[in-house]
């Protein structure tokens, strides 16, 4: 039987893109899913289409913006008693917009992107972790990306978010090291999802650029990695997984068919 059976699992960001292929991947999985976005409109329908396919699996979709910090810690702690004890975390609510230099980034784009995939990750982490501390074992994800470890032209802010979860994430390990809470980082590649479209304002002929000419990796081949992370047995901590398109090695070097 699956090592996911019965666990809960929370997912920020879990209405498109990664945050939903893996709400997919745990609820094949026999997981328990506490669903979060903004969008909940989104993940209730999503909640309703997992629990038609998988009667044994509860879903609970939770509206929460994880840039606000009340909102987050009321909706942790009001988790209903069969929810509330979270045994995996999976921080993927993140964002990029833009790909202005430095010299003329918005201040605004600034801050959206630090509140979300920074501040907001720090949110949900301080949260949760008191809740495994508790219980002695959990798991906590982080969606870093190779933008974590690289930076490009235009992606400064972007890539200095991720730089910042990839330190985050390291430190808490480090913190972490004489319990029994593992800590991992996924490091995607390109990732086909509403991440370009976000980033370029819904120029569809922009935001495709990125993919053009080669496969990218979909939002379910991030999930398989991330249920895979979360399903070893507990001694074993993967630290990091850095994830490629076969066409990717690196944020500059890419094969493109013509
Ligand atoms: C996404 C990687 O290179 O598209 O995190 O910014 S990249």
């Amino acid at each position: 039987a699956s090592r996911l059976l019965g666990k809960a699992v929370l997912i920020t960001g879990a209405s498109a893109g990664i945050g939903e292929a893996c709400a997919r991947e745990y609820a094949r999985a026999g997981a328990h899913l506490i669903l979060t976005a903004r969008r909940v409109d989104r993940l209730a329908s999503l909640a309703k289409e997992l629990k038609a396919q998988h009667p044994s699996v509860r879903v609970l979709p939770v509206a929460m913006d994880v840039r606000d910090r009340k909102q987050v810690f009321s909706a942790i702690e009001g988790l209903p008693e069969e929810f509330r004890n979270v045994d995996v975390l999976v921080n993927n609510a993140g964002l990029v917009i833009g790909v202005d230099p430095v010299e003329t980034v918005a201040p605004e784009a600034v801050d959206t992107m630090f509140d979300t995939n920074v501040k907001g990750l720090i949110n949900v982490t301080q949260a949760v972790l008191p809740i495994m501390k508790k219980r002695n074992s959990g798991h906590i994800v982080n969606l870093s990306s190779v933008a974590g470890t690289q930076a490009y032209p235009g992606g400064s802010i972007y890539c200095g978010t991720k730089h910042a979860v990839d330190a985050i994430t390291r430190a808490l390990r480090m913190e972490l090291v004489s319990t029994p809470i593992n800590v991992t980082s996924i490091d995607p590649g390109l990732v086909e999802t509403e991440f370009s479209l976000i980033r370029f304002g819904g120029d569809k002929e922009r935001a495709a650029g990125p993919y053009a000419g080669l496969t990218p990796l979909s939002g379910e081949d991030i999930a398989e990695a991330i249920v895979f992370a979360t399903s070893r047995r507990p001694h074993v901590q993967i630290s990091t997984m850095q994830i490629f398109p076969t066409n990717q090695a690196s944020v500059y070097h890419f094969h493109r068919e013509q």
